[in-house]
C-alpha cells in the first residue's frame, strides 16, 4: 500500500525570537527521490538558535528547525535505491549528489545540486512536506530534525551501521564532524598550527568576530592557517589588517569539516564504534524531546556542550 500522511509531534518555529511550540503536524509521503524518516534523536546546535533568533539571512518562518539528528527510514519515494525502510540513517545538510561540479572536485564538499531550494526551505520540487493547522511549514537545512517524522532528499541521507547508538551518532550530523574535520584540515595544511592557543582564545573571547580575528592573528607568521567554522549573524563581517595576510597567514573556512558527506559520515560512525572517535564526551545533557525549549535555554546559558533530545 502507498505511504500515507503521518500525524506526529514536532517543535514548530512559528516566528523568530519566540520559543518553539510543540504541535501535532502532518508529514506528507516522500515524493520521487525523497525519503521519510522517523527521527530517534536530535541534538541542538547554535545554528538552530541563531536561526530561531532571526539572525540567519536565509531563515524562513514558520518552519521546523533541527539539523543534527539520526533516525530510521520509514518509507521511500519512487526511484530511491540507496536506502530502504528500517535502515538507520543520518540526515546531511550538505548533500552529495556525485554529479555536480563541486562533487566531482576533490577540493570541496559543497554539493550544489539542491542548495537553492534548500535555502528557500522547500524540497527540490519547490514544495514542502509539512503542514500544521492548515499552514505550510518550511523545511530547514534540508533536514528538519525537530519533528518525529521528516522528509529529506535521498542525496541528503546516509545509511550507517545498524549497531551504532542513534542517540550518540546524531552528533555526527553537524557539531562533531565539523570540529573534527576542521582540526584535521588544519593539521594537514600546517602541522605547526598553534592549536593550543586557538583553544585558549575560545575560552576567553565571547565575541565571535573578535575570536575569529584573534585566531588568525595568533597564527604563525609565514605559514599559519586559521579555518573559520562558526556562522555569524546577517550583516556581520570579519576584518583584519592586510599585513596579517601579507606576512603569510592564510584565512580560510570549511563547512561540515570538509567531509564529502555520504562517503564520510558512515566511516566516522565506524571510527566511533572502533573507539577511535569521541562522541559520548560531547553529550552534556540528555532529555525528552518535549523539553526542547529547556535545551535551548541551556545552550544560551553556555552550560551545555550538546543536549541530545530523544523522541
Ligand atoms: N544561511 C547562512 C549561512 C549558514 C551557514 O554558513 N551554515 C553552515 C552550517 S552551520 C552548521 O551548524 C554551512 O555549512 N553552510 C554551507 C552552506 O552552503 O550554507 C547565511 O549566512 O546565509
Ligand atoms: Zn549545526
Amino acid at each position: 500500500s502507498l505511504p500515507q500522511v503521518i500525524e506526529c509531534k514536532a517543535a514548530v518555529a512559528w516566528e523568530p525570537k519566540k520559543p518553539l511550540s510543540l504541535e501535532t503536524i502532518q508529514v506528507a509521503p516522500p515524493k520521487a527521490g525523497e525519503v521519510r524518516i522517523k527521527i530517534v534523536s536530535t541534538a541542538i546546535c547554535h545554528t538552530d538558535a541563531y536561526t530561531l533568533d532571526g539572525l540567519d539571512s536565509e531563515g524562513k518562518f514558520p518552519c521546523v528547525l533541527g539539523h543534527e539528528g539520526s533516525g530510521i527510514v520509514e518509507s521511500v519515494g519512487e526511484g530511491v535505491t540507496s536506502v530502504a525502510p528500517g535502515d538507520h540513517v543520518i540526515p546531511l545538510y550538505i548533500p552529495q549528489c556525485n554529479e555536480c561540479k563541486f562533487c566531482k572536485s576533490s577540493k570541496t564538499n559543497l554539493c550544489t545540486k539542491i542548495r537553492t531550494t534548500q535555502g528557500e526551505g522547500v524540497m527540490p520540487d519547490g514544495t514542502t512536506r509539512f503542514t500544521c493547522k492548515g499552514q505550510q511549514l518550511y523545511h530547514f537545512m534540508g533536514c528538519s530534525t525537530f519533528s518525529e517524522y521528516t522528509v529529506v532528499a535521498e542525496i541528503s541521507l546516509c545509511k550507517v551501521a545498524a549497531e551504532a547508538p542513534l542517540e550518540k551518532v546524531c552528533l555526527l550530523g553537524c557539531g562533531v564532524s565539523t570540529g573534527y574535520g576542521a582540526v584535521l584540515i588544519i593539521c594537514c595544511v600546517a602541522a605547526e598550527a598553534p592549536l593550543d592557543k586557538v583553544c585558549l582564545l575560545g575560552q576567553t573571547q565571547t565575541n565571535l568576530k573578535q575570536l575569529q580575528r584573534a585566531a588568525l592573528e595568533s597564527c604563525h607568521k609565514g605559514w599559519g592557517v586559521s579555518t573559520i567554522i562558526g556562522v555569524a549573524a546577517a550583516g556581520q563581517e570579519i576584518s583584519t589588517r592586510p599585513f596579517q595576510l601579507v606576512t603569510g597567514r592564510t584565512w580560510k573556512g570549511t563547512a561540515f569539516g570538509g567531509w564529502k558527506s555520504r562517503d564520510s559520515v558512515p566511516r566516522l560512525v565506524n571510527q566511533y564504534l572502533d573507539g577511535k572517535l569521541m562522541l559520548d564526551e560531547f553529550v552534556s545533557h540528555v532529555m525528552n524531546f518535549d523539553k526542547i525549549n529547556a535545551g535551548f535555554d541551556l545552550l544560551h546559558s553556555g552550560k551545555s556542550i550538546r543536549t541530545v533530545l530523544n523522541y
